[in-house]
Protein backbone atom coordinates (compact mmCIF):
# COMPACT_ATOMS: atom_id res chain seq x y z
CA UNK A 1 0.00 0.00 0.00
CA UNK A 2 1.24 3.60 -1.03
CA UNK A 3 0.70 4.86 2.95
CA UNK A 4 3.15 1.99 4.27
CA UNK A 5 6.19 2.43 1.62
CA UNK A 6 5.65 6.08 1.94
CA UNK A 7 6.35 5.64 5.75
CA UNK A 8 9.04 2.92 5.36
CA UNK A 9 12.21 4.03 3.50
CA UNK A 10 12.93 7.37 6.03
CA UNK A 11 12.05 5.82 9.23
CA UNK A 12 15.13 4.11 9.50
CA UNK A 13 17.46 6.49 8.38
CA UNK A 14 15.70 8.72 10.81
CA UNK A 15 15.07 6.26 13.51
CA UNK A 16 18.96 5.79 13.32
CA UNK A 17 19.76 9.65 13.57
CA UNK A 18 17.17 10.69 16.15
CA UNK A 19 17.86 7.52 18.94
CA UNK A 20 21.70 8.63 18.51
CA UNK A 21 20.60 12.63 18.78
CA UNK A 22 18.04 12.01 21.44
CA UNK A 23 20.69 10.41 23.16
CA UNK A 24 23.76 12.84 23.44
CA UNK A 25 20.67 15.61 23.82
CA UNK A 26 19.48 13.67 27.28
CA UNK A 27 23.17 13.26 28.28
CA UNK A 28 24.09 16.53 27.52
CA UNK A 29 21.96 18.92 29.36
CA UNK A 30 18.83 17.87 32.10
CA UNK A 31 15.63 18.68 30.18
CA UNK A 32 12.75 19.74 31.61
CA UNK A 33 10.28 17.34 32.44
CA UNK A 34 5.86 18.17 31.73
CA UNK A 35 4.21 16.31 34.14
CA UNK A 36 0.01 16.62 34.04
CA UNK A 37 -1.40 17.23 37.41
CA UNK A 38 -4.99 16.62 36.70
CA UNK A 39 -7.92 17.26 34.14
CA UNK A 40 -11.35 18.08 34.12
CA UNK A 41 -13.90 17.23 31.55
CA UNK A 42 -16.54 19.04 30.87
CA UNK A 43 -19.94 17.31 31.59
CA UNK A 44 -23.12 19.96 30.14
CA UNK A 45 -26.02 20.52 32.13
CA UNK A 46 -28.59 17.37 31.70
CA UNK A 47 -30.83 19.64 30.12
CA UNK A 48 -28.33 20.14 27.65
CA UNK A 49 -28.80 16.49 25.62
CA UNK A 50 -29.85 16.02 22.39
CA UNK A 51 -31.76 12.89 21.17
CA UNK A 52 -32.33 12.17 17.54
CA UNK A 53 -36.11 12.78 17.90
CA UNK A 54 -34.78 16.12 18.41
CA UNK A 55 -32.37 16.55 16.07
CA UNK A 56 -34.98 15.76 13.65
CA UNK A 57 -37.25 18.25 15.06
CA UNK A 58 -34.48 20.93 14.51
CA UNK A 59 -34.05 19.37 10.68
CA UNK A 60 -37.70 19.71 10.16
CA UNK A 61 -38.26 23.13 11.72
CA UNK A 62 -35.82 24.46 8.91
CA UNK A 63 -37.42 26.06 5.73
CA UNK A 64 -34.29 25.73 3.67
CA UNK A 65 -34.24 21.85 3.93
CA UNK A 66 -36.03 19.61 1.41
CA UNK A 67 -36.85 15.82 1.87
CA UNK A 68 -33.15 14.76 0.38
CA UNK A 69 -31.21 16.76 2.76
CA UNK A 70 -33.44 15.37 5.08
CA UNK A 71 -32.88 12.56 4.05
CA UNK A 72 -28.74 12.83 3.62
CA UNK A 73 -28.94 14.30 6.78
CA UNK A 74 -30.56 11.36 8.22
CA UNK A 75 -28.26 8.39 6.74
CA UNK A 76 -25.53 10.60 8.20
CA UNK A 77 -26.99 10.75 11.63
CA UNK A 78 -27.87 6.67 12.06
CA UNK A 79 -24.26 6.24 10.72
CA UNK A 80 -22.57 8.55 12.53
CA UNK A 81 -21.98 6.13 15.81
CA UNK A 82 -23.25 8.99 18.43
CA UNK A 83 -25.91 7.72 21.35
CA UNK A 84 -28.43 9.73 22.58
CA UNK A 85 -26.78 11.64 25.37
CA UNK A 86 -24.35 14.10 23.43
CA UNK A 87 -25.01 18.15 24.03
CA UNK A 88 -25.32 20.63 22.08
CA UNK A 89 -25.60 24.52 23.01
CA UNK A 90 -28.65 25.63 25.17
CA UNK A 91 -29.02 28.22 22.06
CA UNK A 92 -29.78 25.47 19.55
CA UNK A 93 -31.93 23.70 21.99
CA UNK A 94 -34.16 26.69 21.94
CA UNK A 95 -34.90 26.56 18.46
CA UNK A 96 -32.53 29.66 17.90
CA UNK A 97 -29.70 27.79 15.56
CA UNK A 98 -30.15 30.14 12.82
CA UNK A 99 -29.82 33.23 14.76
CA UNK A 100 -27.18 32.93 17.15
CA UNK A 101 -25.73 35.89 18.33
CA UNK A 102 -22.37 36.64 20.08
CA UNK A 103 -23.70 36.66 23.24
CA UNK A 104 -24.70 32.94 23.03
CA UNK A 105 -21.12 31.85 21.98
CA UNK A 106 -20.15 33.98 24.94
CA UNK A 107 -22.65 32.15 27.33
CA UNK A 108 -21.42 28.69 25.86
CA UNK A 109 -17.80 29.34 26.80
CA UNK A 110 -18.44 31.00 30.47
CA UNK A 111 -20.80 27.66 31.45
CA UNK A 112 -17.70 25.59 30.33
CA UNK A 113 -15.23 27.27 31.75
CA UNK A 114 -17.21 28.26 35.29
CA UNK A 115 -17.81 24.40 35.50
CA UNK A 116 -14.27 22.79 34.09
CA UNK A 117 -11.51 25.77 35.01
CA UNK A 118 -13.46 26.08 38.88
CA UNK A 119 -13.13 22.09 38.61
CA UNK A 120 -9.66 21.67 38.22
CA UNK A 121 -8.56 24.50 40.80
CA UNK A 122 -11.00 23.27 43.18
CA UNK A 123 -10.07 19.28 42.41
CA UNK A 124 -6.23 20.47 42.86
CA UNK A 125 -5.83 22.93 45.14
CA UNK A 126 -3.88 24.96 43.26
CA UNK A 127 -5.81 28.58 43.05
CA UNK A 128 -5.62 30.93 39.93
CA UNK A 129 -2.68 33.36 41.73
CA UNK A 130 -0.62 30.07 41.12
CA UNK A 131 -0.65 29.71 37.36
CA UNK A 132 2.52 31.16 35.66
CA UNK A 133 1.06 30.19 31.77
CA UNK A 134 -2.22 29.79 30.77
CA UNK A 135 -3.27 28.60 27.15
CA UNK A 136 -7.02 28.82 25.58
CA UNK A 137 -7.48 27.01 22.68
CA UNK A 138 -10.71 27.39 21.13
CA UNK A 139 -11.62 26.63 16.65
CA UNK A 140 -14.78 28.91 15.91
CA UNK A 141 -14.83 31.58 18.58
CA UNK A 142 -12.33 34.29 18.41
CA UNK A 143 -13.97 37.33 20.52
CA UNK A 144 -12.33 40.89 21.73
CA UNK A 145 -10.47 40.54 24.34
CA UNK A 146 -9.61 36.84 23.73
CA UNK A 147 -11.05 33.96 25.81
CA UNK A 148 -7.68 33.60 27.35
CA UNK A 149 -7.99 37.36 29.13
CA UNK A 150 -11.59 36.21 29.97
CA UNK A 151 -10.53 33.70 32.01
CA UNK A 152 -7.62 35.62 33.60
CA UNK A 153 -10.02 38.29 34.11
CA UNK A 154 -12.99 35.86 35.68
CA UNK A 155 -10.55 34.03 38.05
CA UNK A 156 -8.41 37.16 38.63
CA UNK A 157 -5.02 36.09 37.77
CA UNK A 158 -1.94 37.49 37.90
CA UNK A 159 -0.41 39.90 36.09
CA UNK A 160 2.65 38.06 34.75
CA UNK A 161 0.70 35.13 33.81
CA UNK A 162 1.74 34.30 30.68
CA UNK A 163 -2.20 33.79 28.62
CA UNK A 164 -1.98 32.53 24.86
CA UNK A 165 -5.04 32.03 22.62
CA UNK A 166 -5.16 29.79 20.30
CA UNK A 167 -7.48 29.79 17.38
CA UNK A 168 -8.66 28.25 14.22
CA UNK A 169 -6.30 25.42 14.55
CA UNK A 170 -8.81 22.79 14.56
CA UNK A 171 -9.25 19.33 16.59
CA UNK A 172 -5.87 18.87 17.16
CA UNK A 173 -5.26 22.05 18.89
CA UNK A 174 -4.74 20.66 22.25
CA UNK A 175 -1.27 19.14 21.61
CA UNK A 176 -0.18 22.51 20.37
CA UNK A 177 -1.09 23.82 23.48
CA UNK A 178 0.64 21.42 25.35
CA UNK A 179 3.31 22.09 22.87
CA UNK A 180 3.80 26.03 23.90
CA UNK A 181 3.43 24.78 27.59
CA UNK A 182 6.13 21.95 26.56
CA UNK A 183 9.01 25.16 25.00
CA UNK A 184 7.84 27.61 28.13
CA UNK A 185 9.16 24.74 30.69
CA UNK A 186 12.09 24.04 28.55
CA UNK A 187 13.00 27.92 28.45
CA UNK A 188 12.53 28.81 32.01
CA UNK A 189 14.15 25.38 33.04
CA UNK A 190 15.30 25.27 36.14
CA UNK A 191 12.42 27.65 37.43
CA UNK A 192 9.67 25.62 37.66
CA UNK A 193 6.26 26.19 35.47
CA UNK A 194 2.63 26.10 36.25
CA UNK A 195 0.09 25.55 33.50
CA UNK A 196 -3.38 25.51 32.61
CA UNK A 197 -4.40 24.29 29.35
CA UNK A 198 -7.71 24.81 27.90
CA UNK A 199 -8.83 22.81 25.25
CA UNK A 200 -12.69 23.35 23.93
CA UNK A 201 -15.08 24.15 21.30
CA UNK A 202 -17.79 26.93 20.56
CA UNK A 203 -20.29 25.91 18.90
CA UNK A 204 -22.57 28.37 18.46
CA UNK A 205 -20.69 30.22 15.85
CA UNK A 206 -20.57 27.76 13.38
CA UNK A 207 -24.02 26.63 13.26
CA UNK A 208 -24.96 25.72 9.62
CA UNK A 209 -28.16 25.64 8.21
CA UNK A 210 -28.00 26.05 4.74
CA UNK A 211 -28.17 22.90 2.07
CA UNK A 212 -24.82 21.92 1.21
CA UNK A 213 -24.54 18.26 2.04
CA UNK A 214 -20.31 18.75 2.36
CA UNK A 215 -21.73 21.39 4.96
CA UNK A 216 -24.38 19.70 6.77
CA UNK A 217 -21.82 17.04 8.68
CA UNK A 218 -21.07 19.40 11.46
CA UNK A 219 -24.32 19.39 13.14
CA UNK A 220 -24.03 15.63 12.84
CA UNK A 221 -21.03 15.00 14.62
CA UNK A 222 -19.91 18.07 16.65
CA UNK A 223 -20.95 18.27 20.17
CA UNK A 224 -20.28 20.40 23.16
CA UNK A 225 -17.28 18.91 25.34
CA UNK A 226 -14.17 20.51 26.82
CA UNK A 227 -11.35 19.98 29.05
CA UNK A 228 -9.11 22.05 31.53
CA UNK A 229 -5.94 20.18 32.50
CA UNK A 230 -3.08 21.36 34.96
CA UNK A 231 0.69 21.43 34.24
CA UNK A 232 4.37 21.37 35.85
CA UNK A 233 7.52 21.11 35.59
CA UNK A 234 8.12 20.96 39.36
CA UNK A 235 10.47 18.03 40.03
CA UNK A 236 8.39 18.50 43.90
CA UNK A 237 5.64 17.24 42.60
CA UNK A 238 6.28 14.12 40.62
CA UNK A 239 4.73 12.72 43.08
CA UNK A 240 1.24 13.92 42.76
CA UNK A 241 0.67 13.32 38.68
CA UNK A 242 -0.83 11.43 36.57
CA UNK A 243 1.37 11.38 33.83
CA UNK A 244 4.75 12.13 32.10
CA UNK A 245 4.79 13.96 29.16
CA UNK A 246 7.48 11.79 27.41
CA UNK A 247 7.80 13.32 23.32
CA UNK A 248 5.30 15.28 21.43
CA UNK A 249 5.63 15.62 17.38
CA UNK A 250 3.28 17.92 15.74
CA UNK A 251 2.61 17.11 11.81
CA UNK A 252 1.34 19.17 8.82
CA UNK A 253 0.47 17.86 5.72
CA UNK A 254 -1.06 20.85 4.09
CA UNK A 255 1.27 21.17 1.59
CA UNK A 256 -0.63 18.05 0.10
CA UNK A 257 -3.91 19.74 -1.76
CA UNK A 258 -6.19 16.91 -0.61
CA UNK A 259 -5.19 16.87 2.79
CA UNK A 260 -5.22 20.74 3.26
CA UNK A 261 -8.73 20.75 1.82
CA UNK A 262 -10.15 17.94 3.72
CA UNK A 263 -11.75 20.32 6.07
CA UNK A 264 -12.83 23.91 4.83
CA UNK A 265 -14.37 26.68 6.42
CA UNK A 266 -16.70 28.29 3.05
CA UNK A 267 -19.52 29.71 1.75
CA UNK A 268 -22.24 27.89 0.27
CA UNK A 269 -23.95 29.11 -3.32
CA UNK A 270 -26.38 31.01 -0.58
CA UNK A 271 -23.52 32.66 1.04
CA UNK A 272 -24.20 30.73 4.22
CA UNK A 273 -20.83 29.88 5.81
CA UNK A 274 -19.59 26.80 7.49
CA UNK A 275 -17.48 24.18 7.61
CA UNK A 276 -17.34 21.82 4.72
CA UNK A 277 -15.73 18.09 5.09
CA UNK A 278 -14.65 15.83 2.23
CA UNK A 279 -14.76 12.33 1.90
CA UNK A 280 -10.52 13.01 1.07
CA UNK A 281 -10.70 13.14 5.42
CA UNK A 282 -10.10 9.24 6.05
CA UNK A 283 -7.45 9.53 3.91
CA UNK A 284 -5.66 12.49 5.15
CA UNK A 285 -5.89 11.61 9.03
CA UNK A 286 -3.50 8.05 7.79
CA UNK A 287 -1.52 10.09 5.91
CA UNK A 288 -0.86 12.79 8.82
CA UNK A 289 -0.51 10.15 11.16
CA UNK A 290 2.17 8.43 9.23
CA UNK A 291 4.10 11.47 8.55
CA UNK A 292 3.94 11.73 12.66
CA UNK A 293 4.90 8.30 13.08
CA UNK A 294 8.04 8.32 11.18
CA UNK A 295 9.16 10.73 13.83
CA UNK A 296 7.67 9.72 16.46
CA UNK A 297 8.74 5.74 16.28
CA UNK A 298 12.42 6.16 17.03
CA UNK A 299 11.13 7.46 20.60
CA UNK A 300 8.62 4.96 21.65
CA UNK A 301 9.42 1.38 20.10
CA UNK A 302 11.85 -0.55 21.81
CA UNK A 303 15.62 -1.07 20.33
CA UNK A 304 14.49 -4.62 19.21
CA UNK A 305 11.27 -3.46 17.20
CA UNK A 306 13.70 -0.87 15.64
CA UNK A 307 16.21 -2.91 14.82
CA UNK A 308 13.66 -5.75 13.05
CA UNK A 309 12.39 -2.97 11.34
CA UNK A 310 15.80 -1.98 10.24
CA UNK A 311 17.08 -5.77 9.20
CA UNK A 312 13.04 -6.43 7.33
CA UNK A 313 13.94 -3.33 5.13
CA UNK A 314 17.38 -4.38 4.25
CA UNK A 315 16.49 -7.24 3.42
CA UNK A 316 13.72 -5.50 0.79
CA UNK A 317 16.19 -3.64 -0.16
CA UNK A 318 18.64 -6.18 -1.15
CA UNK A 319 15.57 -8.37 -2.97
CA UNK A 320 15.93 -5.40 -5.07
CA UNK A 321 12.02 -4.57 -4.79
CA UNK A 322 10.57 -1.88 -5.99
CA UNK A 323 8.15 -1.01 -3.31
CA UNK A 324 9.14 -1.39 0.67
CA UNK A 325 6.24 -2.68 2.79
CA UNK A 326 7.37 -2.19 6.30
CA UNK A 327 4.89 -3.59 8.96
CA UNK A 328 5.36 -1.29 12.27
CA UNK A 329 4.27 -2.97 15.67
CA UNK A 330 3.41 -0.09 17.22
CA UNK A 331 1.61 -2.90 20.49
CA UNK A 332 5.95 -3.25 20.99
CA UNK A 333 5.88 0.45 22.38
CA UNK A 334 2.57 1.48 23.07
CA UNK A 335 0.02 0.11 25.62
CA UNK A 336 -2.96 2.55 25.20
CA UNK A 337 -3.99 4.34 21.73
CA UNK A 338 -6.17 7.73 22.56
CA UNK A 339 -7.08 8.43 19.30
CA UNK A 340 -9.37 11.84 18.22
CA UNK A 341 -12.88 10.19 17.94
CA UNK A 342 -13.63 12.55 15.11
CA UNK A 343 -16.32 10.06 13.41
CA UNK A 344 -16.24 6.56 12.84
CA UNK A 345 -14.55 6.53 9.31
CA UNK A 346 -11.08 7.95 10.45
CA UNK A 347 -11.43 5.59 13.92
CA UNK A 348 -11.56 2.59 10.97
CA UNK A 349 -9.35 4.02 8.79
CA UNK A 350 -6.55 4.37 11.46
CA UNK A 351 -7.41 1.11 12.90
CA UNK A 352 -7.08 -0.48 9.59
CA UNK A 353 -3.48 0.76 8.66
CA UNK A 354 -1.99 0.95 11.64
CA UNK A 355 -3.06 -2.59 12.78
CA UNK A 356 -5.02 -1.77 15.83
CA UNK A 357 -7.32 -4.21 16.83
CA UNK A 358 -11.06 -3.55 18.25
CA UNK A 359 -9.63 -3.59 22.23
CA UNK A 360 -7.60 -0.77 20.94
CA UNK A 361 -9.66 1.60 19.63
CA UNK A 362 -12.91 1.12 21.93
CA UNK A 363 -12.22 4.23 24.04
CA UNK A 364 -12.34 6.22 20.82
CA UNK A 365 -15.62 4.76 19.94
CA UNK A 366 -17.50 4.91 23.58
CA UNK A 367 -16.16 8.17 23.91
CA UNK A 368 -17.79 9.66 20.20
CA UNK A 369 -20.86 7.76 21.51
CA UNK A 370 -21.35 8.91 25.03
CA UNK A 371 -19.97 12.93 24.02
CA UNK A 372 -19.54 13.53 20.14
CA UNK A 373 -16.91 15.06 18.64
CA UNK A 374 -15.83 17.34 20.91
CA UNK A 375 -12.95 18.51 18.61
CA UNK A 376 -10.24 19.28 20.36
CA UNK A 377 -10.91 18.09 24.05
CA UNK A 378 -12.20 14.42 22.42
CA UNK A 379 -8.89 12.84 23.86
CA UNK A 380 -9.60 14.07 27.30
CA UNK A 381 -12.21 11.84 27.29
CA UNK A 382 -10.90 9.07 25.85
CA UNK A 383 -8.13 9.36 28.58
CA UNK A 384 -10.63 9.98 31.05
CA UNK A 385 -12.55 6.49 29.71
CA UNK A 386 -9.70 4.62 30.05
CA UNK A 387 -8.94 5.97 34.00
CA UNK A 388 -12.70 5.35 34.66
CA UNK A 389 -12.07 1.69 33.17
CA UNK A 390 -9.28 1.46 36.13
CA UNK A 391 -6.70 0.26 32.83
CA UNK A 392 -4.36 3.08 33.29
CA UNK A 393 -1.43 1.27 35.91
CA UNK A 394 2.09 2.88 36.62
CA UNK A 395 4.51 2.64 33.59
CA UNK A 396 1.77 2.27 31.34
CA UNK A 397 2.94 4.02 27.74
CA UNK A 398 -0.05 6.28 26.27
CA UNK A 399 -0.07 7.88 23.10
CA UNK A 400 -2.30 10.60 22.61
CA UNK A 401 -3.26 10.92 18.68
CA UNK A 402 -5.15 14.41 17.66
CA UNK A 403 -6.01 15.07 14.44
CA UNK A 404 -7.07 18.51 12.51
CA UNK A 405 -8.30 20.63 9.38
CA UNK A 406 -4.92 21.71 7.85
CA UNK A 407 -4.29 18.84 7.43
CA UNK A 408 -2.43 17.96 10.70
CA UNK A 409 -1.97 15.21 13.22
CA UNK A 410 -0.39 15.83 16.46
CA UNK A 411 0.76 13.26 19.16
CA UNK A 412 2.19 13.33 22.00
CA UNK A 413 3.37 9.90 24.30
CA UNK A 414 2.86 9.96 28.19
CA UNK A 415 3.90 7.30 30.85
CA UNK A 416 1.73 6.98 33.45
CA UNK A 417 3.38 7.60 36.57
CA UNK A 418 0.99 5.78 39.69
CA UNK A 419 -1.99 3.55 38.90
CA UNK A 420 -5.08 6.09 38.18
CA UNK A 421 -8.43 5.16 38.84
CA UNK A 422 -10.55 9.00 38.50
CA UNK A 423 -13.88 8.09 37.13
CA UNK A 424 -14.61 11.69 36.11
CA UNK A 425 -16.84 12.91 33.85
CA UNK A 426 -17.69 8.93 33.03
CA UNK A 427 -18.71 9.10 36.75
CA UNK A 428 -22.48 7.89 35.89
CA UNK A 429 -21.70 6.16 33.19
CA UNK A 430 -18.65 4.25 33.16
CA UNK A 431 -20.59 0.83 33.79
CA UNK A 432 -22.81 0.93 30.70
CA UNK A 433 -19.77 1.26 28.48
CA UNK A 434 -18.52 -0.65 26.50
CA UNK A 435 -21.42 -0.85 24.95
CA UNK A 436 -22.49 -3.64 22.41
CA UNK A 437 -23.51 -1.40 19.00
CA UNK A 438 -22.94 2.18 18.34
CA UNK A 439 -25.93 2.09 15.90
CA UNK A 440 -28.84 4.80 16.45
CA UNK A 441 -31.49 3.29 18.19
CA UNK A 442 -33.97 5.13 15.62
CA UNK A 443 -32.94 2.89 12.87
CA UNK A 444 -36.20 1.43 12.62
CA UNK A 445 -38.85 4.52 13.85
CA UNK A 446 -37.46 6.65 10.39
CA UNK A 447 -36.25 3.63 7.92
CA UNK A 448 -38.65 5.45 5.50
CA UNK A 449 -35.93 8.11 5.56
CA UNK A 450 -33.48 5.55 3.92
CA UNK A 451 -35.43 4.36 0.77
CA UNK A 452 -34.31 6.04 -2.46
CA UNK A 453 -31.68 7.88 -0.63
CA UNK A 454 -29.28 9.18 -3.83
CA UNK A 455 -25.85 7.53 -2.97
CA UNK A 456 -23.99 10.66 -4.67
CA UNK A 457 -20.14 9.45 -4.27
CA UNK A 458 -18.43 12.55 -3.98
CA UNK A 459 -20.19 12.60 -0.70
CA UNK A 460 -18.85 12.46 2.67
CA UNK A 461 -20.27 9.34 4.48
CA UNK A 462 -19.55 8.44 7.70
C1 LIG B 1 -13.07 17.20 -2.19
O1 LIG B 1 -11.72 17.42 -2.55
C2 LIG B 1 -11.46 17.16 -3.91
C3 LIG B 1 -9.97 17.28 -4.15
O2 LIG B 1 -9.36 18.18 -3.30
C4 LIG B 1 -12.27 18.14 -4.77
O3 LIG B 1 -12.05 17.89 -6.13
C5 LIG B 1 -13.76 17.97 -4.42
O4 LIG B 1 -14.52 18.93 -5.12
C6 LIG B 1 -14.00 18.14 -2.95
N1 LIG B 1 -15.39 17.82 -2.64
C7 LIG B 1 -16.17 18.59 -1.87
C8 LIG B 1 -17.55 18.09 -1.64
O5 LIG B 1 -15.77 19.61 -1.34
C1 LIG C 1 -23.33 35.96 -2.69
O1 LIG C 1 -22.46 37.05 -2.54
C2 LIG C 1 -21.92 37.52 -3.76
C3 LIG C 1 -20.90 38.61 -3.45
O2 LIG C 1 -21.40 39.51 -2.55
C4 LIG C 1 -23.07 38.04 -4.65
O3 LIG C 1 -22.55 38.47 -5.89
C5 LIG C 1 -24.05 36.90 -4.86
O4 LIG C 1 -25.17 37.36 -5.60
C6 LIG C 1 -24.53 36.32 -3.54
N1 LIG C 1 -25.34 35.16 -3.78
C7 LIG C 1 -26.55 34.96 -3.25
C8 LIG C 1 -27.27 33.68 -3.61
O5 LIG C 1 -27.06 35.75 -2.46
C1 LIG D 1 -14.76 16.84 14.46
O1 LIG D 1 -15.19 18.17 14.71
C2 LIG D 1 -14.31 19.18 14.25
C3 LIG D 1 -14.84 20.54 14.62
O2 LIG D 1 -15.45 20.56 15.84
C4 LIG D 1 -14.11 19.07 12.74
O3 LIG D 1 -13.17 20.02 12.31
C5 LIG D 1 -13.66 17.67 12.39
O4 LIG D 1 -13.63 17.52 11.01
C6 LIG D 1 -14.59 16.62 12.97
N1 LIG D 1 -14.08 15.30 12.69
C7 LIG D 1 -14.57 14.52 11.74
C8 LIG D 1 -13.91 13.22 11.54
O5 LIG D 1 -15.53 14.85 11.08
C1 LIG E 1 -3.02 33.06 17.98
C2 LIG E 1 -4.41 33.55 18.12
O1 LIG E 1 -5.35 32.80 18.03
N1 LIG E 1 -4.56 34.83 18.37
C3 LIG E 1 -5.86 35.44 18.54
C4 LIG E 1 -6.05 35.84 19.98
O2 LIG E 1 -7.24 36.61 20.13
C5 LIG E 1 -7.33 37.76 19.32
C6 LIG E 1 -8.58 38.48 19.70
O3 LIG E 1 -9.62 37.60 19.89
C7 LIG E 1 -7.27 37.38 17.86
O4 LIG E 1 -7.33 38.53 17.05
C8 LIG E 1 -5.99 36.61 17.60
O5 LIG E 1 -5.98 36.15 16.27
Amino acid sequence: MELISLFAVPVLLEAMSLTYLAWTATSHRRRSQCYLLDYVCYRPPDDRKVTTDMLYEMVERNKYLGMPELRYLFRLTSRAGLGEQTYLPSGVLAGREMCLTHQDALDEMDAFSNDAVAGLFSKTGFGPLDVDVLVVNVNMFNPEPCLASRIAHHYGMREDVAAYNVSGMGCSATVVSLDIVQNIMRARSPRPVLAVVVSTEVLSPGCYGGTDKSMMLGLCLFRCGGVAALLTSDPALDGRAKMKLRRLVRANIAANDDAYSAIFQREDTHNITGYSINKTLPKAAVRAFAANLKRLVPYILPVSELFRLATDLIRQKMSRRQRFKIDVNLKTGVDHFCLHSGGVAVIDAVKKNFGLDEADVEPSRMTLHRWGNTSASSVWYVLAYMEAKGRLKRGDRVLMVTFGSGFKCNSCMWDVTRDLADKGAWADCIDEYPVESTANPYTDKYSWMNDNADDDPSLPVL
